[in-house]
């Protein structure tokens, strides 16, 4: 009998990262989703007919209870979030119901209908915020400086909670940022490599950023995909930092998107206070020895090669050079990020 795997989130970057993994790997996958007034499905079509999609939605026990009893998974990886930091400060009762309450409500099920099921927690690297040392590892202390921060942080010490009081097998895995092609276009690197191809492509001239100062440890979100995986298939459930183990400034991510184009960022970046937040997490590195030894995980994409690859695919994506005017201001990229 192949395993099955339930992944919620699978309409979201690492959702389709994830099941395509376990697609190869001879899974039966079954993909969460919640409803929608028009298709969301872009990130998944090319796989669409080798998973099974179910709607259920972590704002609603009973759809999760009957999901995880229909389909009698070996492994849940509980990847929905509300992930955008910045939406957090707008809607953080939202943002506590998915993230908080939606993992107590996934463990809740899996207690309910069969405690064997394996458990997967997409913790963060947000949760250490205002960082209490440097680089950070699975005992650092956690000081959250978002409503998304504090939320993840609820989720985190749920899924050890309930692996101490009920025995599940519960991982939580504290990511670091990660990036792909497929990262939605309000995160800053995705925003970036968008904006250079239609700075190149003549579609705009301008891109407006917040802080360039902030540090990030980025890596590629199909070389974490493994890591997640791996959690699951050892012989006892515990947490894992999965991070590069190098951080890059917002400076930096500019440089070499730009330069790979070879445009000169000082003439198209503009910084728009707009896009500043009310507390900033200034630094992140993390530590990943711990899933380097007990794993066998590293990474195989380093950020010079993310950020060309993300360039690359949204030069792609917009085809051939328009023709451009390079005094206009009209067209600055001006999404929610
Ligand atoms: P993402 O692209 O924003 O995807 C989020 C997914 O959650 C989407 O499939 C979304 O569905 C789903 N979702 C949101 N609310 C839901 C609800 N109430 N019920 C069911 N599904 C819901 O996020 P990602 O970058 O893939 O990240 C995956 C997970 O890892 C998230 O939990 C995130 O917080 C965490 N994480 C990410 C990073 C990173 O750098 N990417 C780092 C650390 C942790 P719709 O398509 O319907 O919106
Ligand atoms: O790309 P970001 O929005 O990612 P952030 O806030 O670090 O959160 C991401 O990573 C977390 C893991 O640490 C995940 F848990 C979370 O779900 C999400 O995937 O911002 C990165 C940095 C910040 O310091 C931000 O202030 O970039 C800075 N930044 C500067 N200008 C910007 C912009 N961020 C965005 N989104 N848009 C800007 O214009």
């Amino acid at each position: 009998m192949p395993k099955c795997a339930v992944i919620t989130g699978v309409t979201g970057q690492d959702g389709s990262y994830l099941a395509e993994f376990l697609v190869k790997r001879g899974y039966r996958v079954v993909g969460v989703i919640r409803r929608a007034s028009g298709p969301n499905l872009s990130r998944i079509e090319h796989l669409q007919d080798q998973i099974d999609l179910r709607p259920a939605d972590l704002l609603d026990q009973l759809s999760i209870v009957r999901l995880l009893d229909e389909v009698k998974p070996d492994e849940v990886y509980n990847l929905a979030a509300m992930s955008f930091v910045p939406t957090s400060w707008e809607q953080p009762v939202l943002t506590g119901d998915i993230n908080s309450q939606g993992v107590t409500r996934v463990l809740e099920a899996i207690r309910q209908v069969n405690p064997k099921v394996r458990f997967y927690q997409a913790s963060s690297s947000e949760m250490f915020g205002k960082v209490r040392e440097v680089p950070q590892t699975e005992v650092t202390p956690f000081y959250p400086r978002s409503p998304y921060g504090v939320s993840k942080v609820f989720g985190h010490y749920m899924t050890v909670n309930y692996r101490e009081s009920f025995g599940i097998f519960g991982c939580s895995g504290i990511l670091f940022n990660h990036e792909s092609p497929r990262r939605g276009l309000e995160f800053v690197t995705r925003k970036v490599s968008n904006g250079v191809a239609r700075i190149k492509r003549g579609l705009s001239n301008k891109l407006a950023l917040g802080t360039l100062d902030a540090k990030r440890d980025w890596g590629f979100a199909g070389d974490y995909i493994r890591a997640i995986w791996l959690m699951l298939q050892q012989d006892r459930p515990d947490d894992y930092v999965i991070a590069s183990g190098v951080t890059h400034s917002v400076r930096d991510l500019v440089e070499v998107a730009f330069s790979h184009a070879g445009l000169n960022w000082q003439e198209h970046v503009v910084v728009d206070p707009k896009f500043h937040r009310p507390a900033e997490v200034d630094l992140l590195v993390g530590d990943a020895t711990k899933a380097h030894r007990e794993l066998g995980w590293a990474p195989e994409v380093d950020f010079e090669a993310l950020v060309k690859m993300m360039v690359d695919a949204d030069l792609d994506r917009l085809g051939p050079r328009q023709p451009v005017s390079s005094t206009s201001t009209a067209g600055v990229l001006d999404t929610r990020g």
